[in-house]
């Protein structure tokens, strides 16, 4: 008899640990619920900004492409792609204005510098414009591309040293040497587009 009674004691305290157990683990899984929330808000927050633009031959060229900016948290990404080039390095910039009209592609002006630097490498430690991209390669069949990621740009926040906005994307017939003054030298402009929503 008494090895029964403390057969039901062993087995009610069994019986309330699970339960606290129970509890507990509820418990937990509520606070993580509530940070899942929390982090598919913050992601829903954070406005992600996408612009997707066309280049356009000029210069009697047949070099075009597509190009691709997308913010996230502070940070640009641009992909640019083109076809039609002649084999070999060219030069990509971000050109003062969204103006493609000229036959030539000079309406766009000339580098995007707003915060009044050398022309240079990006990157470079005595300055460079917002809009020098750099170099990239061209294939055997005149295919090549070209990505970016920076905090320097932004995408339509009204900040003139950032937004790209309203500026142009500018591919030369020839490769930026990175020093000749103002524009890199790299030749004639075969493709144009401007960076609009
Ligand atoms: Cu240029
Ligand atoms: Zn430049």
């Amino acid at each position: 008899m008494k090895k029964i009674a403390f057969g039901v004691i062993m087995l009610s305290l069994v019986l309330t640990g699970c339960k606290d157990d129970k509890k507990k683990m509820e418990s937990e899984e509520t606070v993580e619920t509530e940070v899942v929330k929390e982090m598919e808000k913050e992601v829903t927050e954070s406005t992600i900004k996408k612009v997707y633009m066309e280049l356009e031959s000029r210069s009697g060229s047949t070099a075009k492409g597509t190009v691709t900016f997308v913010e996230d948290s502070g940070v640009v990404k641009m992909d640019a792609k083109l076809s039609g080039l002649t084999p070999g390095t060219h030069a990509i910039h971000i050109h003062e204005k969204a103006d493609c009209s000229a036959a030539d592609g000079t309406s766009s002006g000339g580098h995007w510098n707003p915060t009044f630097q050398p022309h240079a490498k990006w990157g470079a430690e005595g300055g460079y414009h917002k809009g020098d991209i750099g170099n990239f390669e061209a294939d055997a069949d005149g295919n090549g591309s070209i990505a970016l990621k920076t905090d320097e740009w932004c995408i339509g926040c009204g900040d003139e040293k950032k937004d790209i906005l309203g500026k142009a994307i500018i591919v030369h017939k020839g490769a930026d040497d990175f020093t000749s003054q103002p524009s890199g030298a790299a030749g004639a402009r075969v493709s144009c587009g401007g960076i609009i929503e």
